[in-house]
């Protein structure tokens, strides 16, 4: 580590302090990671890891729905067992897996990223971490009520999520919404504390547009969640009393009304789309440069691109609603406000482009990723629009072609993005390196299984196979095999993975502070970096990405070579 300028004086300071805090860190190194700490990094990677265990059980569920896909009429579960399923599957791969992950990453990333010692509040910042595992506790208890799990699939429209078939208060469905809406609270506190971070810590001479895309992409992400989240948590609230204490808000047959309770949803939920893709957005946008050796290609229009989704993300919801009696002029208006959508986001898809042509590509396993994820999130913006479109919807509406689509998201791009991630900074984290031949081999696993998996559920929707089914019509038999085969294999993929983190975590290499000579302040710093990230707060003098230029400057003065 590095510092210039400086008198002497003040730099004595600084490395006695120093000194001590790392005594500390490593006296406790493990231990931290299971206590109530403060530190970003510590919760960063609590986040992640906690996520991560979610992610396997909500892949469990996977496998057992495709087991119980693989032939028209196999009777592998029971169709109760089999809602539950799919139901706790969606939840827990979105609530539990993909949005407490990448906020796990941002919460590791921005205060490295921005020059900053921590958060704004750490503590509520250590609050917000532990209502997850709540959460997921109370997801998973459901089980073990009488009713079983929640079985209303994982957006509970009523009135199917107002039956209760026990009688019994403690259902499923009662613990399903309760964790929800702790999850809106937790997301809440998150969102204040990442927007206040990234506002009001920046290191002297951060401007915004100093700041890496990422940042750029979780202010984005963050703003949205301060708009959306408290939709979603009051129609949670309403839902719970109708469900406990006889309200009739969404019960039709009390004089409710249902379709409101899929705006208050969907208000919500579809932004929250760009509040697990912004952040992807943001990790393609540090990888490309760093294994391309070029600058990001139009910095600043990514930058204000995503603020511009995240803008547009709020006028679109009623697209899930074209099937739900809603008049032809809506679904026109909102057709037209879901198309605009894609034109900020071509941009980026540009700007990667740009970033990579003609780069000195280095394709290790994070760039991998990158690129693998890159391309699925082309193939899934395609059938994206093809679902805004009024009349293509209409005919796929909640078919397997809708399953298909969001799988190519949620797996392709976002999942496939947070491992791009995981490798890319698991140097950092840990001050160790990944093995690259287990990255590869974990890398074209899931490639290819993505893709025997999800593309197979196109022809199926178009031909009529339904989504939330446990048995179809043998002609859907061929497809539904190959989907089934590529979903074990996907699910195998995962295992190079762990076998990978967990002994590099153990033994591997050192990384040394900055393994992809790679521009950045969270490279300037020692991997894993100290409790309070920096010797000093860096200087920042340059704006990001200087790669390839012939002096490239970044914090402190400091001078990179190539
Ligand atoms: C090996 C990996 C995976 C496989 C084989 C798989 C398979 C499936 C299948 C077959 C369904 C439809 C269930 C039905 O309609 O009966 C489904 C639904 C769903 N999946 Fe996955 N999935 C995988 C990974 C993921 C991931 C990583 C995410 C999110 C990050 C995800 C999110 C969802 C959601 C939100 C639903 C909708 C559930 C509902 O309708 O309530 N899946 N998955
Ligand atoms: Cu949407």
């Amino acid at each position: 580590m590095t510092t210039i300028n400086n008198n002497n004086s003040q730099e004595k300071i600084v490395i006695e302090t120093h000194i001590e805090h790392h005594h500390q860190a490593s006296a406790r190194d493990w231990k931290r990671y299971f206590s109530f700490s403060t530190d970003h990094k510590v919760i960063g990677i609590q986040y992640l890891v906690t996520s991560f265990f979610f992610f396997l059980v909500g892949g469990i569920f996977a496998m057992i729905i495709r087991g119980e896909l693989i032939t028209p009429e196999s009777d592998l579960v029971d169709r109760t067992f089999y809602n539950g399923m799919f139901t706790m599957h969606g939840t827990i791969m979105l609530f539990l897996w993909t949005f407490p992950s990448l906020v796990g990453l941002a919460n590791y990333l921005v205060p490295l990223m921005i020059g900053a010692r921590d958060m704004a509040f750490p503590r509520l910042n250590a609050a917000a971490f532990w209502m997850v595992p709540v959460v997921g506790i109370l997801v998973m208890a459901s089980f073990f009520v009488p009713s079983g799990s929640a079985q209303a699939g994982w957006w509970s429209y009523p009135p199917v999520s107002l039956q209760n078939p026990s009688g019994d208060l403690i259902s499923g469905q009662f613990l399903w919404i309760l964790a929800v809406a702790i999850s809106g609270v937790s997301s809440i506190m998150g969102a204040v504390n990442f927007v206040t971070t990234i506002v009001k810590m920046r290191a002297p001479g951060m401007t915004f547009f100093r700041m890496p895309a990422f940042v750029w992409t979780v202010f984005s992400a963050q703003i949205i969640q301060l708009f959306g989240l408290p939709a979603l948590t009051a129609g949670a609230v309403m839902l719970l009393f109708d469900l406990t204490v006889g309200t009739s808000f969404f019960d039709p047959a009390k004089g409710g009304n249902a379709v409101l309770f899929q705006h208050f949803f969907w208000f919500y939920s579809h932004p929250a789309v760009y509040v697990i893709i912004l952040p992807i957005f943001g990790i393609f946008s540090e990888i490309f440069p760093v294994y391309s050796r070029k600058p990001l290609f139009g910095y600043k229009v990514v930058a204000i691109s995503s603020l511009i989704i995240a803008g547009v993300s709020g006028l679109v919801w009623v697209h899930h609603m074209y099937a739900s009696g809603t008049p032809g002029w809506m679904r026109m208006v909102f057709m037209l406000s879901t198309m605009c959508v894609s034109v900020p986001t071509g941009i980026k898809v540009f700007a990667w482009v740009g970033t990579i042509w003609g780069g000195k590509l280095r394709l290790n396993t994070p760039m991998l990723f990158a690129l693998g994820a890159l391309i699925m999130f082309v193939f899934a913006g395609i059938t994206g629009i093809m679902l805004s479109a009024v009349p293509i919807d209409i005919h796929v509406n909640n078919t397997y072609f809708v399953v298909g689509h969001f799988h190519y998201v949620l797996y392709g791009t976002v999942t496939m993005g947070m491992y791009a991630a995981l490798y890319h900074w698991f140097p950092k984290m840990t001050g160790r390196m990944y093995y690259e031949g287990l990255g590869q081999l974990h890398f074209w696993l899931a490639f290819i299984g993505t893709n025997l998996n999800f593309l197979p559920m196109h022809p199926l929707g178009l031909q009529g196979m339904l989504r939330r089914v446990s048995s179809y019509d043998p002609q859907y038999t061929f497809w539904n095999v190959i989907a089934s085969l590529g979903g074990f294999l996907l699910g195998m993929s995962t295992l190079p993975f762990i076998l990978n983190m967990v002994s590099s975590w153990i033994q591997g290499q050192a990384a040394g502070d900055n393994p992809w000579r790679a521009i950045g302040l969270e490279w300037l710093t020692t991997s894993p970096p100290d409790i309070e990230n920096f010797e000093e707060i860096p200087l920042v003098i340059s704006e990001p990405y200087g790669y390839g230029k012939s002096e490239p400057l970044t914090a402190n003065g400091h001078v990179k070579s190539e």
